[in-house]
């Protein structure tokens, strides 16, 4: 046992200083996704000045102070032995996995998982997450090159020595001091490095660029380098507009739900992979096209309810385009997006009656006052109608199949269109882990019940 308990640093502050060292790192390494992040802060900057019922909004939420903070990045990783190691070393920053998400079925050979805080209080400290996708080798048709990708894999070490013995440290004396966390961080910052020399021939990228973008991203590198950060920004439809202006080229549509009045999920959208140069083992003057910058706003979690009506409503859209989203039919696709969530209530009271979204409950000044007075009505109904307690959504914390995979194929050029029969298996990806994903819905419907139970403790008190 240690004798040090209370000198060691909360894993959320951890996950926050890492996180800023980690967009600091990707700024210097894409100078870009640093234009990007200014763009977003003018963008932020300019709604709240217009829109004082946002800010108070996200003042009541707690999401103010959480908001120019880094939301998400990406990493792919190419063995089960990394996501297990990985799963460790995010647990010292009080990250979990969280949900599963198969992205096969849309061409895209991987399946994964998200990384974060799970309770609101910690999402509140520091919302940082990391998309963490685990290549899927067995969809590669070619014996030969998949056993050439294998084993390159299994002669790379993506972790530092030092970095490996922190994350021992913290599993068993339960935490890291000042010193050690700063030491971790730096030391787990290098797993997430860029390095421009490949670990391959310039014959063999070829050979895994021709099967897939992505597994050559995964194979002929040393490390699952971070290849993308997201910042949040109030107004996703501006940014798309403004880009262009910037100098930054845009993917050709906004992924998820429509603007809407009261957002729901998660909007998405990014600014093209750029072409970087590699040194190939046996030739200098490669390149190779995988990192980009990506911008989100996020609305309301939903509920299976709600959920299955979006996930209807999206496939309806697409349906009557009958074709992907692209460069040419990027209007048509907005109009039709429109047109068909308007089957989607647009108001937290329709969202919250019909139990389409999840909700924090709080107790208002009303509720305070008719409780000095111990004039109180009875049930939960009763105390929201009588203006007691007042509901906002809860924040959608997670990643939709259908975005993460037009993300990636966004950036993996118009060649990479390929389909896969097999389909990924969860159960297959928990083993790699080493531990179940969390359901993201029960997550939300924890909090939900929290909230619920505290507005009871302090009316009731
Ligand atoms: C991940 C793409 C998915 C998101 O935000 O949905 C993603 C990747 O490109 O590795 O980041
Ligand atoms: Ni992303």
């Amino acid at each position: 046992m240690s004798t040090h308990t209370s000198s060691f640093i909360e894993p959320a502050e951890i996950r926050t200083r890492f996180s800023r060292f980690m967009s600091d790192m990707y700024q210097a390494e894409v100078p870009l996704y640093g234009d990007l992040l200014d763009l977003v802060a003018e963008v932020n900057q300019d709604v709240l000045a217009r829109c004082p019922e946002v800010e108070q909004h996200l003042q009541r939420t707690g999401e103010f102070e959480r908001l120019s903070m880094e939301r998400h990045g990406a990493i792919r990783l190419g063995t089960a032995a990394e996501l297990a190691t990985i799963r460790r070393l995010f647990a010292v920053m009080g990250m979990q996995p969280v949900g599963y998400y198969d992205l096969s079925p849309a061409g895209v050979p991987v399946h994964s998982t998200a990384f974060r805080a799970i309770h609101e209080k910690d999402l509140q400290k520091s919302p940082f997450r990391v998309f963490t996708s685990l290549l899927h080798l067995e969809l590669i048709d070619d014996p030969a090159l998949r056993k050439m990708a294998s084993d390159m894999l299994a002669k790379r070490n993506i972790f530092t020595e030092r970095v490996m013995e922190l994350i021992e440290q913290h599993e068993t004396e339960g935490g890291l001091n000042e010193a050690d966390s700063n030491e971790f961080i730096q030391e787990a910052l290098e797993t997430f490095r860029w390095h421009k020399e490949a670990t391959v021939t310039s014959a063999e990228y070829d050979r895994l660029h021709e099967q897939h973008r992505l597994i050559a991203d995964v194979v002929a590198f040393k490390g699952p380098h971070i290849n993308h950060l997201t910042p949040r920004t109030l107004d996703i439809d501006r940014i798309q507009a403004e880009m262009p202006k910037r100098g930054i080229t845009p993917k050709a549509v906004v992924e998820g739900p429509p603007r809407r009045k009261c957002p729901i999920l998660l909007r998405q959208t990014s600014f093209k992979a750029l072409q970087e140069k590699v040194a190939f083992t046996d030739q200098s003057n490669g390149s190779h096209t995988a990192r980009f910058g990506e911008i989100e706003q996020r609305g309301a979690a939903l509920t299976p309810k709600g959920r299955a009506l979006y996930d209807q409503l999206l496939a309806n859209t697409r349906k009557e385009l009958n074709a992907l989203p692209s460069e040419e039919n990027a209007e048509r696709y907005t109009e039709l997006l429109e047109q068909h969530f308007q089957a989607f209530p647009d108001s937290h009271a329709a969202m919250h009656d019909q139990q389409l979204a999840y909700f924090r409950y709080f107790v208002t000044r009303k509720g305070l006052d008719a409780a000095a007075e111990k004039a109180l009505p009875g049930t939960l109904n009763e105390l929201m109608t009588a203006g007691c307690i007042d509901y906002e959504p809860l924040v959608y914390e997670d990643f939709l199949p259908v975005s993460a995979a037009g993300i990636f194929q966004s950036n993996l050029g118009d060649s990479a269109q390929a389909h896969y029969d097999a389909s990924s298996s969860q159960a297959e990806f928990q083993n790699a882990l080493g531990q179940p994903v969390m359901n993201e819905l029960a997550l939300y419907a924890e909090t939900q019940q929290r909230s619920i139970d505290e507005c009871l403790a302090i009316l009731k008190a």
